[in-house]
């Protein structure tokens, strides 16, 4: 069966593409002719997400879901939380991270996670799912794989960072993989 994940983040596309390992042909925004910025005028990742899940159910009449998704940093109130993606003013992954990562100097309470959350809208009814992963914030960034912070995050009990593992790895362990497991168990439900 085919679902539509209403993302323009092609990283986000790939992970879950791999965690559905072939059991549904995940469709993106692209893939259904959708070339809108979807507004993210929530206030808070469960918002964000039904916004985007509710447009593509509204222009597209398909069952759709959506990841909304941030780093939360204690010792900054858990910023960049749901401006993660434009944190620097921009849309811009490089820039984002080296401003997270001055704000962070000097401090000593590196204390973070990611959260993601998903909101699946079927017959017209939503449906939210939730992944949380804790770790630390690195001093300097260190690996390629992955996006976004993923160089700057040491998921706890790890001393790599996501941007060290393989994408194999981070789906065994991430905020995305968790709200995704619990979206299968659902749709298998
Ligand atoms: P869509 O809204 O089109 O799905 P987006 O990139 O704008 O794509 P979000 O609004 O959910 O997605 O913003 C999430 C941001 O949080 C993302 O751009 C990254 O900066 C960060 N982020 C989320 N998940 C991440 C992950 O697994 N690894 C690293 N950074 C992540």
């Amino acid at each position: 069966p085919e679902l539509v994940f209403a993302t323009n983040n092609r990283h986000k596309t790939e992970e879950v593409g791999s965690l559905l390992d072939g059991q549904y042909k995940v469709l993106n925004l692209s893939d259904i002719g959708c070339t809108t910025d979807i507004p993210e005028t929530g206030a808070t990742f469960a918002e964000n997400a039904t916004l985007k899940s509710r447009y593509v159910v509204d222009h597209y009449q398909l069952d759709c879901f959506a990841d909304d998704s941030g780093l939360e940093i204690e010792a900054l109130n858990n910023e960049p939380g749901i401006f993660s993606a434009r944190y620097s003013g921009i849309k811009d992954d490089g820039a984002n991270l080296k401003l997270v990562l001055q704000k962070m100097e000097g401090i000593a309470n590196r204390k973070a996670n990611f959260r993601t959350v998903i909101s699946l809208i079927r017959n017209n009814e939503v449906f939210l799912f939730e992944g949380v992963i804790y770790g630390n914030i690195r001093e300097t960034p260190a690996g390629s794989q992955g996006f976004g912070y993923d160089p700057i995050f040491e998921p706890l009990g790890y001393d790599y960072t996501f941007a060290e593992m393989t994408m194999a790895k981070k789906n065994q362990i991430s905020h995305r993989a968790l709200a995704m497991q619990k979206l299968i168990a659902f749709l298998k439900g």
